[in-house]
C-alpha cells in the first residue's frame, strides 16, 4: 500500500512529504525528482512567487546508496520565500475570499485569523506532492508506465500551455485582475488489466483515481473517457467493442471508457480530465464580510498567480501516478521491485481464446 502524507506552510521554512510503500530496490535520485519540480514551475500564469522559489527536495530518507530501503521516504523542500517572512510581524488576515478556504477552515478550527487557512490550503503544498509524485513515476516506469498531462482549454480558450491564444488570454486576465480556470487531460499509458477491483466500493480504480484528482486545489469536476458526453449517447455508441485481433489477443479500438471498466483497468490506457476553477485570490476586489468586525467588506489583494492550470497539470500528473503505483503494488505485492517484476511477468494476456472458458453449464446456487 502506497500511502503519501504532506506537510508545510506556503511561507513556513520548508515542505515535507512523507511516502510509505515504495518497494525496495527502486533506483531513486533527487535529480528524476527535481526533473518534476521544474516541469511544475511552467511561468504561464505564475505570479512573482515563481520567480522567488526553485524546487528542489532533499531526500531524507528511505534511500540507501541510491536505492529505495522499502521505508518511508521522506522528501523536503525548502521554500524560499520564507525568508521574508521570518520574524516579521504580519497583518492580520479577517476577510475571507470567497471560493478559498479562508472561511470554512477558520469557523471549523476556530481561527481567529484566516492566515492559518491560506498557509495550509494554500497550492504551494503541490510541490511536496509533486516530488512523491516522481517517485511514483519511477516505480511506474519499471513497468513501462507513463504518465502524461496536456492543458486542453484555458478560460474557455482551446489549446495547451504553448498556445499563444492561451497565452493571450492570461495575460487579458492579468490586466483586468481576474483569473482564470481551465481543463486539464491525464493520459497513463501502458497501464497492464486488472488493476482496482469491481469487488468492493473502496477498490474501484477510478474512485481512487477521482478522489486523487479533486484534491488537487481548485479541481470541481472529473470525468473518465468520454465521461459527461457519454450520458447523451445511446448505449450501443457508448461503448468500446472488444474484438479478437490477429495476434489472438483482445484489443479495444476505442476508449471512451477512459481505460477502466468495472473500476478495473481493461489495458487500455487510462484517460481523465479535470476542470479547474479559477483561482480565488483575485485582484479586483470580491463581496465578503469583515469577520472582525460582522460588516460588508470588499477582499483585500495579496500577490498571487493568475492561473495555476498549467502547474497544475504537473500536480495531476503526481497524483494519478501516485494512485496507479498503489494499485500496481496491491496487484503485485509492493515489497521488494525484484518480486513486483516476477509477479508482473506472470499477468495473465488479454487472450481472445481464453481456456480459462470451457463453456460448461454451471449451478451457482445449489439447492
Ligand atoms: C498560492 C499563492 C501563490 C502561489 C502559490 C500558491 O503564492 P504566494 O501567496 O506566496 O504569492 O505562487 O504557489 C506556489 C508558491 C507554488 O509553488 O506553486 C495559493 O494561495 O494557492
Amino acid at each position: 500500500m502506497i500511502r503519501l502524507t504532506t506537510a508545510g506552510e506556503s511561507h513556513g521554512p520548508r515542505l515535507i512529504a512523507i511516502l510509505e510503500g515504495l518497494p525496495a530496490g527502486l533506483p531513486l535520485s533527487a535529480a528524476a525528482i527535481r526533473a518534476d519540480l521544474a516541469r511544475r514551475q511552467i511561468p504561464l500564469g505564475a505570479g512573482g512567487r515563481m520567480s522567488i522559489e526553485t524546487d528542489v527536495a532533499t531526500i531524507e530518507s528511505g534511500v540507501m546508496a541510491g536505492v529505495t530501503t522499502g521505508a518511508p521516504v521522506a522528501l523536503s523542500i525548502e521554500n524560499r520565500d520564507h525568508a521574508a517572512w521570518a520574524g516579521k510581524s504580519v497583518p492580520a488576515l479577517s476577510i475571507p475570499r470567497p471560493g478559498h478556504a479562508d472561511l470554512a477552515a477558520a469557523v471549523k478550527y476556530g481561527y481567529g485569523d484566516c492566515r492559518p487557512a491560506l498557509e495550509r490550503a494554500s497550492a504551494r503544498e503541490t510541490a511536496a506532492r509533486t516530488a512523491a509524485g516522481a517517485c511514483c513515476r519511477a516505480l511506474l516506469a519499471e513497468f513501462g508506465i507513463a504518465v502524461s498531462s496536456r492543458v486542453l482549454e484555458i478560460g474557455g480558450v482551446a489549446g495547451d500551455a504553448s498556445s499563444p491564444a492561451v497565452a493571450e488570454a492570461i495575460a487579458r486576465a492579468r490586466r483586468e485582475g481576474e483569473t482564470l480556470g481551465g481543463v486539464v487531460e491525464v493520459r497513463a499509458a501502458g497501464v497492464p488489466p486488472g488493476l482496482g477491483s469491481h469487488v468492493s466500493a473502496s477498490r474501484r480504480l477510478d474512485a481512487a483515481l477521482a478522489a486523487a484528482v479533486v484534491s488537487v486545489q481548485s479541481v470541481k469536476g472529473v470525468e473518465f473517457g468520454d465521461g459527461f458526453a457519454l450520458a447523451a449517447m445511446p448505449g450501443t455508441k457508448a461503448q468500446d467493442p472488444i474484438v479478437a485481433g490477429p495476434d489472438g489477443l483482445l484489443s479495444r479500438p476505442s476508449c471512451r471508457s477512459g481505460g477502466i471498466e468495472g473500476g478495473i483497468s481493461n489495458g487500455s490506457p487510462i484517460v481523465l480530465r479535470a476542470a479547474l476553477k479559477p483561482i480565488p485570490t483575485t485582484l479586483s476586489p470580491q463581496d465578503s464580510v469583515d469577520l472582525s468586525a460582522g460588516v460588508p467588506a470588499k477582499t483585500r489583494y495579496e500577490r498571487s498567480d493568475t492561473c495555476a492550470v498549467p502547474r497544475a497539470a504537473v500536480v495531476l500528473e503526481a497524483a494519478v501516478a501516485l494512485v496507479l503505483a498503489d494499485a500496481l503494488s496491491e496487484k503485485l505485492g509492493g515489497d521488494s521491485l525484484g518480486e513486483m517484476k516476477r509477479r508482473f511477468a506472470a499477468l495473465p494476456r488479454l487472450e481472445a481464446r481464453n481456456p480459462a472458458f470451457s463453456g460448461a453449464p454451471a449451478v451457482f446456487w445449489p439447492e
